[in-house]
């Protein structure tokens, strides 16, 4: 069985970073698919209220958030420039804008009847009505500020053309080889012109030709499993031994950690380790026994429960 479980929806644009990061790695992973909003009762076992997509599991170890789950990549691939720490400053800044305020304003910019016609047929009318109801819910309660769908149009195309000149003499973002920016530009851009399939960016002829470069990586060899299969999998599993923790008067305390953007729905559990990047909390469940759900220290608030 393939090391790495992601649990995922096939519209997500952050699934899709994952996804195509898989295919440049060439790892196999099972893929493990849930609703496009929640209730996600079959996720809930492993990664408890955390309520955005995608996750990713290894064994009994659950982590939340792209930033996370690319480390992973990058460890279990060998390849360290798909993850923010083998990377320098300019490219996780690069990477904090992409993954917010541009994606944000490539959802707004893409989404309308021609998008809404194509997820509908895929699905039916009752999903859609609930998923429009869950993010206008989202929305309203996000802390974040996305840019107006009047504004919206207008950050896209300042985004092309900064990646149109970033491409201008070399084959990625940041060099000849892509690394974790071309991942986190691209989930953006796939959803205006794959997912919408708007035609906005044919005027970017480098960028249309970066964007063919990514989507020729594929998905890598994924095998369908069963939600109950990835319960299994942690089950028979142990946490991963852990590194040393830092001091923290929290420790083996019961606490939340909650997202500070948007889908701030606190996750629960017992802390067993604040890492420089991440928090660990265990967490138990009948179905899956003991796991540890990794988070990220950055964007994320910790607190007492
Ligand atoms: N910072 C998160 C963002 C993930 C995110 O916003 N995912 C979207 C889907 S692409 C989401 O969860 N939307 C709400 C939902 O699916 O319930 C990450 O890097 O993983």
């Amino acid at each position: 069985m393939p090391d790495l479980i992601l649990h995922h929806y096939a519209m997500s644009p952050f699934a899709e970073k994952v996804r195509a990061m898989l295919g440049y790695a060439d790892l196999s992973w099972s893929s493990v698919l849930h609703p496009t909003q929640p209730p996600r009762k079959m996720l809930a076992p492993l990664a408890g209220e955390y309520r955005k997509i995608p996750v990713a599991q290894i064994g009994a170890d659950v982590f939340c958030d792209t930033r996370l789950i690319t480390r992973e990549i990058a460890r279990l691939s060998g390849q360290p420039r798909l993850a923010l720490a083998g990377c320098d400053d300019k490219v996780a800044e690069f990477v904090s804008k992409a993954d917010l305020e541009i994606f944000l304003a490539c959802v707004i910019t893409a989404s309308g009847p021609k998008l809404l016609f194509r997820f509908w047929r895929s699905t039916s009318t009752l999903t859609v009505i609930r998923f429009l109801r869950d993010r206008i819910q989202m929305g309203r309660t996000a802390t974040v500020r996305a840019a107006s769908p009047k504004r919206a149009p207008g950050v896209v195309t300042a985004h092309l053309a900064d990646l149109e000149a970033r491409l201008a003499n070399q084959s990625f973002l940041f060099g000849e080889t892509p690394c974790v920016a071309d991942f986190s530009a691209w989930h953006g851009v796939w959803f205006i012109r794959e997912a919408a399939g708007s035609s906005m960016i044919a005027p970017y002829a480098k960028v249309n030709a970066w964007m063919d470069r990514m989507k020729a990586f594929g998905h890598g060899a994924s095998q369908p499993m069963k939600a109950k299969a990835a319960w299994a999998a942690a089950r028979d599993a142990a946490p991963r031994e852990l590194p040393q923790s830092e001091d923290s008067p929290l420790l083996g305390k019961a606490v939340t950690v909650t997202p500070s953007d948007y889908g701030q729905v606190p996750v629960s559990g017992t802390l067993v380790a604040q890492l420089a990047d991440s928090w660990v909390l265990a967490r138990e469940h009948a179905a899956t026994g003991t796991v540890h759900v990794h988070l990220p220290r950055d964007g994320f608030a910790l607190a007492a429960q």
